[in-house]
């Protein structure tokens, strides 16, 4: 019988996880406080065991870890907001930092048969950094509560296995979209904001002429790599992109938006967002060599996204 460990599970990105994770697990364990998440984006199976619980409820993530001894660990429960973090700088560094150290730091201490623990990091870390494409020895620049717990958790990881043996791994996403993206926050992602303007025939505030490049990855890849990274045994110890490897404008989003749609989206320009980086993209090699491809360009993702939203 093999069992995961989902914290964040019900979110965007864990819950497509976890779409996956069922089919080739037992049982699924998701703790998630629903500050983000919803309930009803978990898929309906028996295998999942759903506890609405904080990872900040230490008690409670003891029991947990000491009576359930999952095999698999996906540490996903986070704030995920910059803008968030540098509101709630203490709250955001209790739960990205302390409650991820603390699960470590459980499973060191009581030997936990864990076989393997997985921390989604993000590009925030690589900062303002203008050198295109991060790769994963450049230089990290973390300017934000998020990015500096972001990174902190990273090494922690890390060096749990340098230290104690502990087998972990970290994924740095870069602009993630797709289904179950919530639109409702100021701060949801970009492509998340242009199908809520679209769909309902809303403006879209456009920061800036267009011209700032993402890479922009499926969620549907993104789970595809952390599967991956779990599987392999040579992804021990270590840190990963998770991207596409090809940068897409905002106007060229806009513009697979429209076609997909046949609807033009109305813009409301503003200057560019202050703090905002111009470029990014990814250096997938690393991944890539560990056989992930990405199966979804920007055309594909936004027609599949599109169509969850219907
Ligand atoms: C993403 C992450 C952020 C952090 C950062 C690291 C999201 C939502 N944000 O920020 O948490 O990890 O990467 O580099 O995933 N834009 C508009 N109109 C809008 C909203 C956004 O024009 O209503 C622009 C924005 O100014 C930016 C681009 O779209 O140029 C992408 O914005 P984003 O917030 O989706 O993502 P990003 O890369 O700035």
């Amino acid at each position: 019988m093999t069992t995961a460990l989902v914290t964040g599970g019900a979110g965007f990105i864990g819950s497509n996880l976890i779409e996956e994770l069922v089919k080739i697990t037992d049982k699924v364990m998701v703790v998630d406080d629903l500050s983000m998440g919803l309930k009803s984006n978990l898929p309906v199976s028996d295998k999942i065991i759903f506890y609405e619980k904080s990872i900040t409820d230490y008690s409670f993530m003891k029991r947990l870890l000491l009576d359930e001894r999952p095999d698999y660990v996906y540490l996903l429960a986070a704030v995920a907001s910059v803008a968030d973090s540098i509101d709630r700088p203490l709250e955001t560094h209790e739960i990205n930092q302390n409650a991820n150290l603390f699960i470590l730091d459980t499973i060191r201490v009581n030997k936990l048969p864990v076989k393997k623990i997985l921390f989604s990091s993000s590009a925030a870390v690589y900062g303002d950094d203008p050198t295109l494409p991060k790769v994963e020895t450049t230089m990290v620049r973390p300017l934000t509560p998020y990015a500096i717990d972001k990174f902190a958790t990273e090494r922690f990881v890390i060096d749990y296995g340098n230290l104690y043996g502990l087998n972990t791994v970290c994924v740095r996403f870069f602009n993630v979209y797709g289904p179950r993206q919530n639109p409702k926050s100021p701060y949801s992602g970009v492509l998340s904001l242009i199908s809520n303007a679209i769909i309902n025939d809303k403006q879209f505030t456009l920061f800036g002429d267009g011209s700032q490049t993402r890479d922009f990855v499926f969620v549907g890849d993104v789970v595809q790599a952390l599967l991956l990274l779990m599987k392999t045994p040579s992804a021990s110890h270590d840190v990963y992109n998770v991207a596409t490897g090809t940068a897409s404008s905002l106007a060229d989003i806009i513009q697979v938006f429209e076609k997909l749609t046949h609807k033009k989206i109305a813009l409301k320009l503003q200057p560019p967002r202050s703090g905002d980086i111009k470029d990014s993209l990814a250096d997938i090699s690393k991944l890539s060599k560990l056989g992930y491809q990405p199966q979804f360009d920007v055309e594909h993702g936004v027609a599949v996204y599109l169509e969850s939203l219907k």
